[in-house]
């Protein structure tokens, strides 16, 4: 029933830009400077929803949590290399993300870790959309698109369930896209 907002989310302009090269230096630092203030945010809720998770799902979200503390350190080491503040202000798509954070983080553990696991999705298959042998942002590409990471998100896939919370589905698979359109606006 999502089929068109898994495709918007998960094949954009910014990606075909990504993969092809073309992407402007100010797009993509605005998406990468965004992202990190995402990935806080993600982290705050992440650590909440282990905290009521049952035991059988504590060691896959414990991982995630961990990964997410060393993909932080990453995004600081990539802002320094472009050298890009992160303490930049959040731009409106990244505050509203926020804002849906925050209702996942008041919604029953069933339904937040089912918008979990769409997010990462989305972001496994949007990078993996981005493969390519010549992009200059082959790191960022590789990334997300690792066994590894594919390995979480199949994890996280079975602690989700796809087929119910359609709505929240639908609201993380919106915000995904709002998410890519703000880099190239
Ligand atoms: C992710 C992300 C994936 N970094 N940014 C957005 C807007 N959505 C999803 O999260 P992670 O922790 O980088 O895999």
């Amino acid at each position: 029933m999502h089929d068109s907002l898994w495709a918007a989310a998960t094949h954009h302009t910014f990606l075909d830009a990504v993969r092809d090269g073309t992407i402007s230096d100010s797009a993509f630092d605005r998406w990468l400077v965004q992202d990190a203030l995402f990935v806080a945010d993600l982290l705050t809720f992440q650590a909440r929803l282990l905290a009521r998770a049952p035991h059988a799902a504590r060691a896959v979200l414990a991982g995630g949590c961990v990964a997410l503390v060393a993909e932080l350190d990453w995004f600081d080491e990539q802002a320094a290399r472009r050298r890009l503040d992160l303490n930049a202000p959040a731009l409106p798509a990244t505050l509203a993300y926020r804002l849906l954070l925050q209702r996942m983080d008041i919604e029953p553990y069933e339904a937040a870790v089912t918008a979990l696991w769409v997010l990462e999705r989305v972001y496994l298959l949007a990078w993996t959309s981005a493969v390519s042998d010549s992009s200059p942002f082959d790191e960022f590409v590789e990334h997300w698109s690792t066994p590894e990471f594919k390995d979480y998100v199949d994890a996280l896939g079975e602690l989700a369930e796809p087929n119910r919370h359609a709505e929240l589905i639908s609201d993380v698979l919106t915000h995904e896209v709002a998410f890519w359109d703000m880099a190239l606006a």
